[in-house]
């Protein structure tokens, strides 16, 4: 059923300029064409009443005198909350598919796996023709430590429990799931990382957590550990994990998520034997389950009810 834009002001889409129509597409089954804009848009854009955004424009927000929902179309909400301009008391909404979880995990798992199974190597031996049998020791399952324990962190860590793995985890505040042996706060993540012979990181981008992936965490976890990270970019200390990989303290990591994306082409991570390097693609929201969830939030705002999926501006996620 679709609302009478004139009464309730427009949406503007300013996603990613190659993603904007697909968005317009989404949001046309839930609203009036004629209440969507799409950045960059020449005309005034005062009646606009919400937006939808990942990494807000320049001067974004100096236009949009009017707005009561900022909406992330991405599930983690730095971009937004690190905009200029970004208008106090509006509320921020984050975007969650009901399938990023389960996409998330696949990804994880997939490449925990190929690492612990060793399946590069075999690629690169089949190249060669080459029956070369990978040799892996004894097959111990081996400790899989997640920082970030949210909708999916824990996810992931089922899944991990469900194959057999032990899990342990690091939140913010104590969670607890069950067969993963759970940590939480600056006390909890030393004993955790101690064990941590694969450590995934699925947090978000906040102050506290930028840059935590660092050459000091690197030394605290057992030598030849593997580090995943599906977080952010920023989360990831750029220039001390090749030095930590070359000594022997890390065996390699898998990295979607990088602090400048497109990576470079001149980027060492490219080239790098150990590095296994994926254009975030580890999962991503639907533009129809965008749509949906900012119109049904949108409709709470109008309501006056709190919204779905809120981003606290105070904690930072
Ligand atoms: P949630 O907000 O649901 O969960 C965040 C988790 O991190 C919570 O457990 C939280 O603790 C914990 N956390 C936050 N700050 C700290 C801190 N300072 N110390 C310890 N723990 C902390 O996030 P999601 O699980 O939905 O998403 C996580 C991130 O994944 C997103 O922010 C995004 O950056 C990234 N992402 C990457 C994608 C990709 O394709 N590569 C796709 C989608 C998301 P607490 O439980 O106490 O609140
Ligand atoms: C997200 C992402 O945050 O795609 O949703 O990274």
């Amino acid at each position: 059923v679709h609302e009478d834009p004139r009464v309730n002001g427009t949406i503007l889409l300013a996603v990613r300029r190659d993603f904007n129509a697909l968005y317009a597409e989404a949001f046309a089954q839930h609203v009036p064409r004629e209440s969507i804009r799409v950045w960059p848009f020449e005309g005034p854009l005062d009646d606009c009443e919400c937006v939808v955004t990942y990494r807000p424009p320049e001067g974004l927000f100096a236009r949009l005198p009017e707005l009561r929902l900022i909406a992330s179309a991405g599930a983690g909400a730095d971009g937004v909350l690190g905009a200029a301009g970004l208008p106090t008391g509006v509320p921020i909404m984050r975007t969650l598919d009901p399938q990023l979880p389960q996409a998330m995990t696949h990804f994880v798992v997939a490449v925990v796996l190929r690492h612990l199974r060793r399946l590069h190597e075999h690629a690169a031996a089949q190249t060669r023709a080459e029956w070369g049998r990978v040799d892996l020791g004894v097959l111990r399952p081996a400790t899989i430590g997640i920082l970030g324990l949210g909708e999916l962190g824990t996810h992931a860590a089922r899944a991990f429990v469900a194959l057999g793995y032990p899990v342990l985890g690091w939140s913010r505040t104590p969670r607890a799931i069950e067969g993963v042996e759970c940590f939480a706060g600056d006390a909890g993540l030393a004993p955790m990382l101690a064990r941590s012979e694969v450590l995934v990181c699925l947090l978000p981008l906040t102050p506290g957590t930028r840059r935590i992936l660092n050459r000091d965490l690197f030394a605290r976890l057992p030598r030849g550990a593997y580090v995943v990270n599906v977080g952010r970019g920023e989360h990831l200390a750029e220039d001390d994990l090749v030095p930590a990989i070359d000594s022997g303290q890390l065996t390699g990591a898998a990295l979607d998520v990088f602090v400048t994306e497109p990576l470079p082409a001149a980027h060492a991570f490219w080239r790098h034997p150990k590095i296994f390097v994926t254009p975030h693609v580890a999962t991503f929201n639907r533009p129809e389950q965008c749509a949906a969830q900012v119109v049904a939030n949108l409709r709470r705002v109008r309501a006056g009810e709190p919204i779905h999926n809120e981003v606290h501006r105070h904690r930072g996620y």
